[in-house]
Parts: C-alpha cells; structure tokens; sequence
C-alpha cells in the first residue's frame, strides 16, 4: 500500500508531480477551491503518513493535530518558520527542507531588487510607457553602485551568495549575524544597526521566527538612512511594516525593494501608493529549474524516509 500523503502546494515540475503521484496516494488539497481545502483535508486527515508543504505556508499546531498518523513533513523551501517545530519535535515527526538548490536564485532576485531600486526601474518603466518621455519631460540622473556597501543580515547560503554578487558590481560587501563565519572575506559589522549605519543597500538574507521578528525596525531603518534602499527576499516577519511604510512616507528611508511580506499575499495599500517601493510577489526560488531542484529534493526525502533510509535534507 502506498503511503497517504497531503499535498498543500502543488510543484510546477510536471516529473515531480508525477513522481508523487506514481510513489504515494496523493491528497491534492491544493487542487481544491480555497473555502473548500479545510473541509477536504478533514475528510481524508486520518490516514495521511506524510505532509508536502511549503516555506511560506508551514504547517501550524491545529493542522498537527489533525493528521494523528503524521510522520514526515517535507517543506517544498528552505525556511521552517512557518513550521510549529515544538510540535513535530514532541511527536518526533521528521521534517526535512531543501537548502542548496535555491541559493543562487534566491540572491539573484536580491540583486535583480537591488538593481530595480537603484536604477528606478519601475519609474523608467513608466517614464517611457506613459509618454514622458516623447514629451521630453526631465528625468533625474540616479546613483551608480560601485563603491557603495551592501550590507547583509544574515550570512548563511544565500547571504553569502549576495555579497559575491554585489562585489561582482563593486560594491563593498559586509555582514552582520549573531555569529561571526570563519574564513569569509567579508567584514562582520558588531550589530545590526552598526551595519545598517555603514550601508548603502541593506540585504535582509536571516531566517524568519520568533528570534528575528522585526530586527529591522524603526531604529535600523533610520540608521540606514534617507539615501539607503532596504532589500528583503527573506521573509516579511523580519521587517517591521509599519515601521517600513513610515519610514518611506516621511523620507527616513530612501527606497525599499521588497519580495516578501507581513501577511502574504495581502500587501498594505499604503505601501502599494509609495512610489520609492519596488515590489515582487515572493519569487526568490520561481525558476523552472529551481522549482524542479526543490520538487526533486522533496520526492528524495519523501522516498528516502518511506525507504526507511535517513532522508538527505532532514531539519536539525
Ligand atoms: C518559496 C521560500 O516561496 O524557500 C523558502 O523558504 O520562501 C520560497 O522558496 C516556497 O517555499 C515555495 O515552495
């Protein structure tokens, strides 16, 4: 008998949905309409060995509760976050992710966010669709990127994967995490708001969770100044919003290119009117062969653990 297992999100790699299909009884509660996926999964909760979800949606206590015969959560991402790991822990219920693979696009979408904001790209966008232009309306020179510092908070994977990418632009890289790294070049600021102070683009690249919630707050975002841009492809716990959205309004902050969000996919309208904002809808690792690297390491875990082999990606 195949095991059950709960899919909330589905891969856009037809081989990985395939391989699901082909491996496990599959539960497609993203195929359902979004009123109708509670009620679905209560019908089918009671067999399910195995959960596929994703970063940004986890899996919270309630839902836990639900699948009594739970056993494996696969997260379709790299960040646990929004995983209740108290509780997987306490029911020894293994949870494995996918680190490795989206590292690359994930700091490109930070450089590609850095690079829009720098060079205004939305407003030039707009400048030549909406006429401006043929009308020879003027247009401000915007500021070059070398020599400037790209501050990076967190300084895992991706972190280290965006400092690369800025110095390949001649930017002066620096970092700041609780934990200093061996063996990197780049210089380790003494806190956050040291680093936001030194920087010109501060990258946010930490994890999400209780222990980061708002680290970039009203202090930081002062420190980093009216001429800095806020980058963030990590998770939108990290920034205090509010806090973001006064600071753009009242020019304490330059510019903010933002990936991720609060409360996803709702994004505040006051923050949608701001013109110093560039905004993207939570697409670090959305590339073909990303997705399909992810959706890989996810039926790799999946198999490995149903194949009483240790999975290759497991959560410490
Ligand atoms: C995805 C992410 O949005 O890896 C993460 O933690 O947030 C993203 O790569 C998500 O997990 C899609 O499956």
């Amino acid at each position: 008998m195949k095991p059950q297992l709960l899919v909330l999100a589905a891969s856009p790699s037809a081989a990985v949905m395939e391989q699901l299909d082909r491996h496990f009884e599959c539960h497609h509660a993203w195929r359902q309409p979004r009123g109708e996926q509670a009620a679905y999964i209560g019908g089918v909760a009671a067999g399910v060995r195995g959960l596929l979800t994703t970063g940004a949606i986890g899996v919270g206590p309630a839902l836990l509760e639900q699948l009594p015969a739970l056993e494996i959560v696969a997260v379709n991402g790299i960040g646990t976050d929004a995983v209740a790991l108290e509780a997987t822990r306490a029911r020894g219920i293994v949870v494995t992710n996918t680190p490795g693979v989206l590292t690359d696009d994930v700091a490109d979408l930070a450089l590609t966010l850095l690079l829009a904001a720098a060079r205004r790209l939305p407003a030039l966008d707009r400048y030549v669709r909406g006429g401006a232009w043929e009308a020879g309306q003027p247009l401000a020179p915007t500021r070059a990127l070398r020599g400037k510092v790209c501050g990076v908070f967190g300084f895992g994977r991706i972190g280290q994967a965006v400092a690369a990418r800025a110095e390949a632009f001649g930017m002066r890289a620096m970092y700041f995490q609780p934990r200093a790294i061996d063996g990197v070049a780049q210089e380790r600021s003494a806190s956050l708001l040291e680093l936001a102070r030194a920087s010109d683009y501060l990258v946010v690249c930490a994890p999400g969770g209780a222990a980061t919630r708002h680290a970039v707050n009203a202090e930081v975002l002062a420190a980093l100044g009216p001429e800095g841009t806020l980058v963030n492809i990590a998770r939108g716990s990290l920034v205090d919003q509010q806090a973001l959205i006064a600071a753009l309004r009242g020019g304490a902050l330059g510019m903010a290119a933002l990936d991720v969000f609060d409360d996803e996919p709702r994004v505040p309208a006051a923050l949608r009117e701001l013109d110093n904002v560039v905004l993207t809808p939570h697409v670090g690792s959305l590339t073909v062969e990303t997705r399909h690297a992810m959706g890989q390491l996810v039926v790799d875990n999946l198999l490995a653990y149903f194949g009483g082999r240790p999975p290759p990606t497991p959560v410490a």
